[in-house]
């Protein structure tokens, strides 16, 4: 299995995370890809090649021009205003209040942002953009008649939705390339979402649509990041009713649980009829994870890759969470050899 990977990442670099009301060093850092990048080298797994550049378009096939706007100039707008820390919003359109947008930096980050956690940073724009074109670049694989590809995302993507960033996520890489598919000829494309948090920004992109269906394992949101989505309920809606499976699971689940929810995500995929699958790869779902809450093992993450792989489908795996920095590689890749190898 190709591997697509650049350094580009490294411009990712936050100081600070909001968490526990303190600033701290960010969960979602650059050792994490370090770690992945050097397991995939150890176990042989296959080429690794560096992204191409796409531009804007694919990624403006699913996220709003004002959106891309903001992203490419918050940072800057930020300091230029005075501000001493990283960008962070202090204030939201919450309930009965207006949805416009302001014209100040920090009532944009408000209007933006899904949760208060993630810092924008000088840096943080390019490298989301080379985050979409590594996920673009390994979609392309599958085009050229790969069975499976693995884009090396960071930072992740599946909280991002058309106009909104955080949970660590600025551009939703998935669902980029899951629309480039479909652009390029996949009729129907599913994507499979195993981080342990809710995919909220891949299901609000793909919601009303009959063409791509979205499947998702997660912490409950009654319990778990980003609480405002991941419900049982929510199915689609118009032509997308019936098009979004959301499997949520209690606090401690394991690999038994988790497994059986896997195999229902998998036959609906199949009764689905996709010809592509992208995977949302996220391996926070392990028992160490610091921020989650579910307890897979190491040797777990082999066995359910091999489950993937049952699909039959040509698979792009792109990179979302898991924060047990130092095991993230062995996990991640775990995943990958297991289905190269079922
Ligand atoms: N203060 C992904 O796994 N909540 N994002 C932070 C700790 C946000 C996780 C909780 C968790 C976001 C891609
Ligand atoms: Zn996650």
């Amino acid at each position: 299995m190709i591997t697509v990977y650049t350094d580009t990442h490294l411009l990712r670099a936050a100081k600070t995370e909001l968490h526990g009301g303190l600033l701290v060093p960010p969960h979602e850092c650059p050792e994490r890809a370090a770690y992945v990048l050097s397991r995939v080298r150890e176990v042989g797994l296959g080429e690794v090649i560096g992204p191409r550049s796409f531009g804007l378009d694919p990624v403006l096939r699913v996220h709003d021009a004002d959106f891309l706007e903001f992203l490419s100039t918050a940072a800057r707008d930020w300091a230029e205003a005075g501000n001493r820390g990283e960008a962070i919003p202090d204030c939201w359109p919450a309930r009965r209040m207006v949805q416009r947008r302001p014209t100040s930096v920090t009532g944009k980050l408000g209007y933006y942002a899904m949760a208060g956690e993630t810092s924008i940073t000088p840096g943080t724009w390019e490298a989301a953009r080379a985050a979409a074109d590594v996920a673009l670049t390994a979609a392309d694989q599958l085009l050229r008649g790969a069975r499976s590809a693995f884009g090396l995302c960071r930072p992740p993507g599946h909280h991002a939705a058309r106009d909104l960033y955080g949970g660590y996520c600025f551009l939703n890489n998935a669902a980029i390339a899951a629309q480039y598919l479909r652009d390029q000829g996949a009729a129907r494309v599913a994507v499979l979402d195993v981080d342990f948090h809710h995919g909220n920004g891949t299901q609000d992109i793909f919601y009303d649509r009959g063409d791509v269906l979205f499947v998702s394992l997660h912490g409950d949101p009654a319990e778990a990041f980003p609480y405002f989505s991941g419900y049982a309920d929510e199915t689609g809606q118009g032509v997308g009713e019936g098009f979004n499976l959301n499997l949520p699971l209690p606090r401690a689940t394991g690999f038994d649980g988790w497994r059986a929810a896997l195999v229902t995500g998998l036959a609906a995929i199949r009764s689905f009829g996709a010809d592509a699958l992208v995977v949302s790869l996220g391996v926070d779902t392990f028992a160490n994870d610091p921020i989650s809450f579910f307890r897979l093992q190491s040797d777990d993450f082999s066995s359910y890759g091999a489950l993937i792989a049952g699909c039959a489908v040509p698979t792009l795996f792109v990179l979302e969470g898991g924060y047990a920095v130092a095991e993230v590689g062995v996990n991640v890749v775990n995943v990958l050899t297991g289905f190269e190898q079922a």
